[in-house]
């Protein structure tokens, strides 16, 4: 029976508490040319690898998955389809430091910069000899800001539309503290911002769905500059400061005059990791960095045996 079981290697790491599951082997044949028009292939004709890597009972809703790919850029040493427990993310910043962390594991990389071909984008990557990584992040923009939005019970919620390599609505002015122990509430509260969001037809760019809500507080450090709730589009939340949500947060500072060229900008996430965030602009345009750790704390061979019925994972 073992002759028929697909064998699919991978490699796991966490990046302030956020996992990601890197696939290095045995995953679909997606062909050549842009990521993006890779991941459209992964999409619509290999969905169920996605949820057989991350979904129950191999993964969990907060697992993100990193298809390792072949770059069509001959500058870059890597190319990553992001994906998670419902879909396919455009960037992810804790994934790009994982995915590093991972070819410094492997020795596929010295310390030192590359650059990483995502679906939106280059990015730039530097492995330092500390083993933390700089993620040199897509330009990053605020869409619209104090934008109201009812939230039911909630009331009426104000918050910015921004880019960091996904979609965010950002919110400051809210009643719940952020700690540990308030994780259902916090979650109920940014799930219904979502769904909110969509009844009101609030979007990103093109009519994107925005489908990271990001609450910030103060930072429980006094190395931090503020702490923040990140809700991921599966319901799951962020367990490290979320690299793009930090950069669209580094946008809107930006954007109010609160951050210069340069400043650092420390971002603490809900379970006590930290992002260290500043930016460049360059040609009008603002391009923020995030540095991180990442940790490998799992390698091995996913099985997929044709006789098991949740083989491919459990969908929702
Ligand atoms: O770090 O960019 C990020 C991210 C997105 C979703 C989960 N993490």
């Amino acid at each position: 029976m073992a002759g028929s079981q697909r064998r699919v290697r991978v490699i796991d790491s966490h990046t302030g508490g956020e996992p990601t599951r890197v696939v290095i082997s045995g995953g679909p044949e997606l062909g050549t040319g842009p990521l993006a028009e890779r991941l459209e292939r992964f999409r619509s004709q290999h969905d169920s690898f996605r949820s057989a890597v991350v979904n129950e009972p191999r993964g969990s809703d907060v697992m993100v998955g990193a298809l390792l790919c072949e770059p069509s850029d001959p500058s870059c040493a890597a190319g990553a389809i992001f994906f998670n427990n419902v879909g396919y993310l455009g960037m992810c910043g804790h994934g790009t430091i994982g995915l590093v962390a991972t070819l410094s594991y492997t020795r596929s990389i010295e310390p030192g910069m590359l650059r990483i071909e995502t679906p939106v984008g280059i990015v730039g990557a530097i492995l330092h000899e500390s083993g933390e990584v700089t993620v040199n992040n897509v330009a990053s923009y605020r869409l619209a800001a104090n934008v109201e939005v009812d939230v039911g019970a909630y009331g009426k919620i104000r918050g910015d539309v921004a880019w960091g390599g996904n979609w965010f609505f950002l919110v400051r002015d809210h009643s719940i503290d952020l700690e540990l122990a308030k994780i259902e509430e916090l979650t109920n509260f940014t799930w219904a911002i979502r769904q909110a969001l969509h009844r009101q037809a609030v979007t990103g760019a093109g009519n994107q769905e925005i489908d990271h809500i990001e609450l910030f507080g103060p930072s429980s450090s006094s190395t931090a500059e503020s702490k923040n709730f990140v809700l991921c589009p599966g319901k799951a939340y962020d367990r490290s400061p979320c690299g793009t949500g930090t950069s669209a947060k580094l946008a809107c500072l930006y954007a109010d005059g609160k951050i210069r060229e340069g400043q650092i900008w420390r971002q603490e996430s809900i379970v006590g990791s930290i992002f260290e965030g500043s930016i460049a602009v360059r040609d009008g345009k603002v391009y923020p960095s995030i540095k991180g750790s990442a940790f490998v704390n799992g390698e091995g061979e996913l099985v997929f045996d044709p006789r098991d019925p949740f083989c491919m994972g459990i969908r929702s």
